[in-house]
């Protein structure tokens, strides 16, 4: 569906990434409530609601992915749908404050209503999402996972993104066979995010500046490559975190640099993912330091690309979504501190293979029992559960057809 330029400039720069963007990620300091884009947002919903009708069969079920398309269910079912209809959100949902800030929350929170199960990363996300009804008020906690607010009830739980870890760690293993290992004899540090200002990759350098302070024998010089291809660069907010970051990575490469020594690589511009895995596979340490994270399957992808026999070790902020399953194998630090980032950089660095072996061991086996297979079945039964209870309270109110509804899963093809 071709978005035309005003709705390029109102829907997708504007509400989607300017106002819901910042919002979910607490940032509520970048927002712009006043510009009434929001009316555009929602008409490019309904729109994509009309071309999308004529096309769904009784029996499809519908998974709605993420922040751009939070009211398509709210405008289907205007138009009679009653398939089921699942939505992920793959960025963090923000504590109750933020949600306030929206001048118009209640509708923010309405459109969730229409769907009959809304998928968030973790249980913090869960546990946050359930705060905003009750805070918005006339809620009514039914169970941990579900709740009435006015007179809507709403299903919620946590399905945190899993990747295909076996395949990742053979496309890293492949990659480092035909890849030219780097010159540097020091060991690898690196970073590989879109360059964007939830990432705290300016709070990374500042923390890596710490430690090459802290420790400037040369036995402790670590090379850092940060990888940070450029998005949504017609934002404001995108423009200021790149100038910032070169003007950070210019002052730590003029304190620290030496001969046959440049502490910080900054590759802005986009990487094929092969040569990313292989990266990753060649680094020591991974630096992940997000101010606050959905998931972040770049701390995952990580971990599957290592040797299991001498694999690197992970630093992870404890704000990204990743945090919650693989606390017990990262460095977890908090990205708002230097000392903090220091202190998990100078432990990785130090870290003896054996703890090293038994940390990635832990981390490797939640990977594959929580893969990107996982996520979308244990997904979709869910979804299938929750559209069961909806449809039989609509026929016994007299609405609606258990036709549709048998089992929606039967007429699924297969996995995702
Ligand atoms: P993103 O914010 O884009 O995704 P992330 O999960 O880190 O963040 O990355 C998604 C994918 O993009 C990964 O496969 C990663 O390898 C790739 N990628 C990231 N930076 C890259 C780069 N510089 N070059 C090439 N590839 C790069 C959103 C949420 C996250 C959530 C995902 C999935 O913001 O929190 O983990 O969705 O749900």
């Amino acid at each position: 569906m071709p978005l035309s330029r005003a709705e390029h400039e109102d829907y997708y720069l504007g509400y989607a990434n300017s106002v819901l963007w910042p919002m979910l990620h607490g940032r509520v300091d970048l927002l712009d409530v006043s510009s009434g884009q929001r009316a555009t947002y929602e008409a490019v919903n309904r729109r994509l609601a009309k071309l999308a009708r004529p096309h769904l069969r009784d029996t499809d079920i519908l998974w709605i992915h993420d922040y751009h398309l939070i009211p398509l269910a709210a405008a289907l079912r205007e138009l009679g749908v009653t398939n089921p209809i699942g939505f992920f959100l793959h960025t963090p949902f923000p504590d109750a404050g933020s949600v306030q800030a929206l001048s118009h929350s209640d509708s923010f929170l309405r459109w969730f209503a229409a769907y009959d199960l809304v998928g968030l990363q973790t249980s913090r996300d869960v546990a946050r999402f359930l705060d905003a009804f009750r805070s918005a008020g006339a809620a009514q906690l039914i169970s941990g996972r579900c709740i009435r607010w006015q007179d809507e009830i709403i299903r919620v739980g946590s399905f945190p993104i899993g990747i295909d870890a076996d395949g990742f760690r053979d496309m890293a293993e492949d990659a480092i066979r035909t890849q030219t290992p780097p010159l540097s004899s020091h060991r690898l540090m690196i970073g590989v995010d879109r360059l964007d200002y939830t990432k705290g990759i300016p709070n990374r350098l500042r923390g890596f500046q710490t430690y090459l302070r802290d420790h400037p024998a040369e036995e402790d010089r670590i090379a850092f490559v940060q990888i940070a291809p450029p998005t949504r660069e017609d934002v404001g907010a995108y423009m200021d975190v790149r100038r910032e970051l070169e003007q950070l990575s210019g002052e730590v490469n003029g304190e620290f640099s030496d001969i046959g020594y440049v502490p910080v690589q900054y590759i802005h511009r986009a990487v094929a993912r092969s040569a990313i895995s292989g990266l990753l596979r060649r680094a020591d340490i991974a630096l992940i330091t997000p101010l606050n994270d959905g998931m972040n399957l770049v701390a995952k992808e990580f971990v599957a690309a290592q040797d299991p026999e001498d694999p690197g070790v992970l630093v992870l902020s404890k704000f990204a979504g990743a945090a919650e399953q693989l606390e017990g194998g990262a460095v977890l630090i908090n990205p708002h501190d230097p000392a903090s980032v220091a202190d998990g950089i100078r432990k990785a660095a130090r870290m003896p293979v054996g703890e090293r072996r038994q940390r990635h061991e832990q981390m490797y086996d939640i990977l594959r029992q929580s893969n990107g297979d996982w996520w979308a079945d244990s997904y979709l039964r869910a979804l299938e559960a929750s559209a069961v209870i909806r449809i039989s309270n609509l026929a016994s109110l007299g609405q609606g057809s258990l036709g549709p509804m048998t089992s929606p899963l039967t007429a699924f093809p297969g996995k995702l």
